[in-house]
């Protein structure tokens, strides 16, 4: 285990004092096995997903909505300053502006989302209010600014943090776009999960990629693409180059997929083929994918080594290192 995990895990041991619940969660070890019909089940992507899950864990706790769950989770993240790849902290475009996408959705056919969004903290909120307060599924842009004054969320001011003004300066020089893959806690964060009577909720926020075209969209906002729930089969999620996944309905295509009896590792696997069956310059694109079916039993897979994902069950919230179609050399 390198030091970074094993502070991660440290340091979560210490705020599980404040989660009942959760508490004894943090000394099982990351085999990633885990019974059938383990409820509720939360993951979310990359090691950012630890406190992600902790949050979401603590929200479930309080109000019993998955729902709530997985906003709160990822609100976690939005406001994590060390991390480069979600909220206004994020890397920006070319242009040096932060503009995020976020989506979020329900097992009933509920949806919301907002893309290309400036100056708010909280997109996954936002994509919320879309969900619950407009008969849309989507607003971007200016459209989406305006409708986020409109229900009072605060509008922050339009500087970069000094990580991301310092990368950018960096990038700057050469101006050179050049995705780069497989760095740990620097990704998007999808959040799945399913609570103990079988309802399904999700999330996914981010900054899309560093150094974007302005104006650029990422698979995150993309119903189907970034994020997929129908309580009736189970839910998925992405991270890692929206246009792959993009290309095939990533999020929908692992939730089709199990529902014609796929386990939600073998649909992840098959997303995967798809993928680099459907992309150019594979060594140059790295993707992962999360499942959870209604059952409760879990899938991961990525193109490249290197992608994690946290677990939150009752009997704990654990880092586990996804499999992935091509292997460490
Ligand atoms: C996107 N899927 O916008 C996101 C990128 C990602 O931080 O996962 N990165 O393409």
């Amino acid at each position: 285990m390198s030091q970074r995990r094993k502070f991660i895990k440290k340091s979560l041991l210490g705020s599980a004092v404040f989660l009942p619940g959760v508490a004894s969660a943090f000394n099982v070890p990351a085999t990633g096995k885990q019974a059938i019909g383990e409820k509720p089940i939360i993951l979310s992507t990359w090691n950012h997903g630890l406190p992600a899950n902790a949050d979401a864990w603590a929200k479930l706790e309080d109000t019993g909505s998955i729902l709530d769950a997985v906003e709160a989770g990822v609100k976690n993240t939005e406001l994590d300053l060390t991390n480069l790849s979600v909220g206004l902290q994020g890397l920006p475009d070319r242009e040096g502006i932060a503009t995020l996408d976020a989506s979020i959705m329900t097992g009933d056919g509920s949806c919301g989302s907002v893309a290309f969004v400036r100056q708010i903290k909280h997109p996954i909120s936002l994509a919320r209010a879309v969900m619950e307060k407009t008969p849309h599924v989507m607003i971007v842009g200016e459209g989406a600014r305006q409708f986020a004054i409109a229900q009072g969320f605060p509008l922050e001011e339009e500087k970069l943090s000094p990580n991301a003004q310092k990368a950018y300066d960096k990038w700057k020089v050469n101006s050179q776009y050049k995705p780069i893959i497989n760095i740990e806690n620097h990704d998007t964060i999808g959040m799945i999960g399913l609570d103990a009577n079988g309802k399904l909720a999700g999330s996914c926020t981010t900054s899309g990629l560093a150094y974007k075209m302005h104006g650029r969209v990422g698979d995150s906002p993309i119903i189907g693409a970034g994020l997929y729930v129908d309580d009736e089969v189970g839910a998925a999620t992405a991270t890692g180059l929206g246009e792959s996944i993009i290309r095939i309905c990533g999020s929908f295509l692992i939730v089709e997929l199990m529902r014609q009896g796929r386990t939600p590792q073998e649909a992840c696997e098959e997303a995967v083929r798809r993928l680099i069956s459907k992309n150019k310059d594979i060594k140059d694109i790295q993707a992962g994918f999360l499942a959870i079916n209604k059952e409760g039993e879990t899938g991961a897979y990525a193109v490249h080594p290197g992608f994690n994902f946290a677990k939150a069950t009752n009997s704990g919230n654990v880092l586990i290192d996804s499999g992935s179609h091509f292997k460490k050399q």
